[in-house]
């Protein structure tokens, strides 16, 4: 047998840590009359040694040598303590090269219970304490209500169900299930269940875990790598006795730690020793790299039974351990575990007595077939046997019943093998709890350590002096630790229910959740009838029929043809910002200078005289700046809103949109509103050529790079798109050769009403509150004005449902565009997506769970979504008429696109163009990120037009 090196201890201080706890006269009081022992052996007796005993100095040896084995020493508990701690670090991290010996599973449970929780819930736990499983009916009364002891029915799992189908299993459970249910006064509908699984999961959800591996007795086929809580809701349905709704699962450290005494508590460590051993605690959720979220904590199950350093284990393993291993279910798995959990230290017991008898050193060096037979001996057994006042009995009595002659100092040895094995399952608990403890003291920074620890587990309710060397082993490992032992309430009954509890409040919350959000996920076909509903709106609107398109003649036909030249002014008004520009065209492209100048709301809203005297100041400050004071160069004005152009430099405006409101403007013809207002600041002389649509610059601006680009489109502050369409199609305007470019103003759409069956209560919210009721419905589903006050309703909805915030609203989030669209180009950005969440929410004094962060995330992506595809819908039916105009089988055309959420949203563009390749399969769409803006659209327009002039003139 294979010795380690071990260095030598002085005897106080082996004896302090010589395997036994107290209450043990020290071994070697006892070696000398080893030898003695075996003198009585029979010669030749079946079952006996027949290679003669051993001399008594050989056989005190053998003893010692055996008992040696599982001694622990403090060094040895150190190393493995800080290895564990490294793996559970390395893991945490998500480093996943080389394999981290622990898993640290993160388990959905991001608190320890309020102790609000109230309600009946079916509990069932399955792995705990091995061949059984247990029900539970746990009534949870809330803080005030008085505790209600839960009635509870065990259930043993024949062997051939824990090693056969997963589907028998679970059937088995589901049997077991009902059985219970049936003694008990309870409808058969509307069940909540609470499912403890023992075993080490992936979890994706509280109510979604994949069996990563079987431990401890279990090896049903068909279940690891699989979904254990839809394997029990199928095995539900087939028994079909039941509605019971699985809606939570945990590992049975979750429910051991938050079944934590009330009052006491609470515990923030759970820690389970039965058949299994395995412990959770409440990490900071910024340190499980896996989870992306940077505050609040979340329980992570260690799952320690898998913790191999060969390193620091290697010298600890026994002959034995190795033995066992080998004849285990699950060989070089769960090392750690099968030095520790109940399943397991009778075993080691029964191998280190056959070892001792098949050597004479006990029992007459005779064995028995019990004693030779795999799982003869049970930790009920090693407890009684160790017992140092009741325990010489026992012994007799337990190994009589192996079949076995056990002599007086037989029982006092089979006591010291039961005391080591016991002793150092302790100890290395005890090493892997201290473990847990410094990492809670690096998570927490905090060098002095507080906290209490709940006990889980039939090896703590039945053998209490496991708790005492284990807490004495972690006061001398973790002596700046001050942890309190906790038993947890009916083995962790009550602590699932709790999760239960939590998991029915947080799974009412989601569903409300979907029936709020789901008006806002549009299947195909309805993103089908908006094409094709803008399709025919577009149709009536050029024919000049009632639509809600204008369908607005540009006078813009012809996209540039790269031989405009000359120095422009432009300006660029209704965007988050107005420039003024200075455009300068050459053979070797264009530059541009411009300079970004602000309108306050109030000019913006006031009269139409102000407006256009301040748009001249502008224009006056920039021609300074730029030493351009007194040139009169040929000006595009890129004028964002609805107007009815009657020629390049005509457009009377139809209706302001987007928050402007200046008066005595609608009904005008801007250009001479401009005009008028150079016409009143002496000395300025301006050559106003050109007005366009931001879309139509944005087109003229990428196509003066690719000249199939024959679309623009904006998702800015508002939204709208233009095309080049068919002059022979536009009513407007005479002729039926050539094409017209043509402004949709699409952002009108549906406000006949078209898009009422899309149109949400929010949607209603948001118009009502609105400076123009009932306009530009369509913009108000998809720009950047107005997302994000579509989630501040649908936020403050959800608050007064109490699905959100606690159902505290504050005052800050009742207030009208509190909530920025650029909010969600922040939060749905893949990375930090909670954190910006959080950020951005307690900016406007909300205080949030992680669980309302994921729900204000997934009410901006169904929002933003719905926005995208909308927009996908309207630009789908533009290319198609495109293509059909044009009688193409295949087109393949470019978009120009400008606008702070189309530029700024991390998935608007991509939704979009997806909606597009899905509605307009035969169009192949290229979409062009406008660089500089409409704004040298307009001047390019402009150069356009004094082209075409020049050419009139010659
Ligand atoms: C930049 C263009 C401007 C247009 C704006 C729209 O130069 O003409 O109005 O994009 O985007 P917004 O600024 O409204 O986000
Ligand atoms: C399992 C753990 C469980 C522990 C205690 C181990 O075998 O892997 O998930 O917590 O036993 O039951
Ligand atoms: C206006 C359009 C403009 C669009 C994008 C809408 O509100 O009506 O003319 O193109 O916003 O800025």
């Amino acid at each position: 047998m294979p010795h380690t090196e071990r260095e030598e201890l002085t005897p106080e201080e082996s004896d302090q840590l010589l395997l036994l706890p107290g209450g043990y006269p020290p071994l070697w009081n006892h070696m000398d009359s080893i030898g003695s022992v075996g003198l009585r052996q029979r010669e030749g007796a079946p079952g006996c040694s027949q290679e003669g005993l051993p001399c008594p100095s050989d056989s005190s040896e053998l003893v010692l040598e055996c008992l040696q084995q599982f001694k622990v020493t403090k060094t040895q508990l150190r190393q493995i303590q800080a290895s564990l701690l490294g793996s559970m670090e390395q893991a945490l991290g998500g480093q996943t090269s080389p394999a981290s010996a622990v898993r640290m599973l993160p388990t959905y449970v991001g608190s320890t219970p309020h102790g609000t929780e109230q309600g009946d819930f079916v509990v069932l736990e399955l792995g705990a304490t091995g061949a059984s499983l247990r029900v539970l009916w746990v009534t949870l009364v809330g803080i005030e209500g008085h505790r209600m002891e839960p009635r509870s029915q065990e259930f043993v799992i024949p062997p051939e169900v824990m090693l056969g189908p997963g589907q028998q299993l679970f059937d088995f459970a589901a049997h077991c299930l009902s059985e219970f249910l049936d003694a008990l006064p309870v409808d058969k509908e509307g069940l909540q269940l609470g499912f403890s699984f023992s075993f080490p999961c992936h979890q994706t959800g509280l109510d979604r875990s994949t069996l990563i591996s079987w431990t401890k007795g279990f090896r049903c086929s068909g279940v690891e790598g699989h979904d254990v809580v839809q394997l029990l809701r199928d095995a539900i349905k087939r028994q079909g006795a039941y509605s019971i709704d699985v809606v939570a699962v945990v590992n049975d450290t979750v429910g051991t730690m938050m079944g934590c005494e009330p009052g006491v508590g609470p515990c923030e460590v759970g820690l389970v020793v039965d058949t299994g051993t395995n412990a959770c605690y409440m990490e900071e959720a910024r340190h499980v790299a896996v989870l992306d979220e940077d505050r609040g904590r979340v329980c992570v199950s260690v799952e320690w039974g898998s913790f191999s350093d060969d390193g620091v284990l290697g010298p600890v393993l026994t002959t034995f351990d190795h033995a066992l291993d080998r004849e285990s279910l699950n060989p070089g798995a769960q090392r750690f575990e099968k030095m520790i959990g109940g399943l397991y230290l009778g075993e080691l017991v029964r191998l280190v007595l056959a070892h001792l008898a098949q050597r004479g050193v006990l029992f007459g060096g005779c064995t028995s077939p019990a004693l030779l037979s795999h799982g003869s001996i049970l930790l009920e057994h090693v407890a009684e046997m160790k017992d140092p006042l009741a325990g010489a009995a026992r012994v007799h009595a337990i190994l009589r019943d192996l079949g076995l002659s056990v002599g007086a100092s037989d029982a006092e040895l089979v006591q010291y093998v039961c005391a080591a094995v016991f002793t150092r399952a302790a100890r290395l608990c005890a090493a892997a709890l201290a473990a847990v403890l410094a990492r809670l003291q690096h998570s927490r920074e905090q060098q002095v350590l507080q906290i209490a620890v709940a006990t889980g587990g039939r090896v703590f309710e039945r053998h209490p002096s496991f708790l005492s060397i284990l807490q004495e082993t972690v006061m001398l490992l973790a002596p700046e630790c001050d942890v309190s032992f906790i038993p947890s309430v009916d083995g962790g009954g009550q602590g699932v229910a709790m999760v239960t509890a939590v998991a029915a409040r947080l799974a009412a919350h989601r569903r409300l959740l979907e029936e709020t959000l789901a008006p806002f996920r549009l299947d195909h076909e309805q993103l089908a009838a908006v094409r094709a509903q803008m399709r025919e709106a577009m149709v009536k609107g050029l024919r000049g029929e009632a639509s809600s398109l204008r369908m607005l003649p540009t006078y813009v036909r012809a996209t540039p043809d790269g031989t405009e030249r000359g120095d422009f002014l432009a300006l660029d008004l209704g965007g988050t910002n107005f420039r003024v520009l200075l455009v300068r065209v050459t053979a070797g492209g264009v530059k541009i200078t411009s300079q970004v100048y602000s309108i306050p709301e109030y000019v913006a809203q006031g009269s139409g005289q102000q407006l256009f005297d301040h748009i001249v100041d502008c224009i006056v400050d920039f021609q300074q700046k730029q030493g351009l004071s007194g040139q009169s160069l040929p000006l595009g004005f890129t004028f964002s809103f609805p107007c009815r152009q009657l020629g390049l430099d005509q457009g009377i405006l139809l209706n302001w949109t987007k928050g402007f409101n200046a008066s005595d403007c609608e009904g005008q013809d801007v250009v001479c509103l401009l005009r008028e207002a150079i016409g009143r600041r002496q000395a300025v002389e301006l050559n106003v050529v050109a007005i366009v649509n931001d879309t139509v610059g944005t087109m003229m601006s990428c196509g003066y790079e690719d000249p199939r680009c024959e679309v623009g489109l904006i998702v800015g502050t508002g939204t709208n798109a233009c095309y080049m369409e068919e002059l022979q199609n536009v009513a407007a305007v005479p002729g039926d050769s050539g094409h017209m470019c043509i402004n949709m103003e699409w952002g009108a759409f549906g406000d006949d009403g078209s898009l009422d069956l899309l149109r949400t209560c929010f949607d209603a919210n948001v118009d009502q509150a609105s400076i123009n009721p009932g306009k530009q419905s369509f913009e108000k589903m998809i720009s950047g004005m107005y997302l994000g006050e579509i989630v501040r309703h649908i936020l403050l909805h959800l608050t007064s449902l109490g699905v959100l915030f606690r159902g505290q609203p504050t005052q800050r989030l009742q207030t009208r565009d509190i909530f920025k669209t650029k909010f969600l180009s922040e939060i749905e950005s893949d990375s930090l997506a909670l954190r910006q969440v959080r950020a951005i929410l307690e900016d406007l004094g909300l205080s949030l769970t992680s669980d309302d962060a994921l729900m204000v995330l997934e009410v901006c992506q169904a929002v933003s979504q719905r926005a995208a595809q909308l927009c996908g819908a309207g630009v789908a039916a533009v290319v198609e008429k495109i293509r059909e105009n044009r009688g193409l089988e295949e087109l393949t055309v470019s978009v120009g696109v400008d606008g702070t959420l189309y530029k700024l949203h991390p998935h608007f563009s991509s939704l979009v163009a997806a909606t597009v390749r899905e509605l307009a399969p035969r169009c192949v769409v290229t979409f062009l990120q406008s660089e500089d803006g409409s704004g040298k659209g307009a001047a390019l327009v402009t150069a356009v037009a004094c082209r075409l002039a020049q050419m009139a003139h010659v």
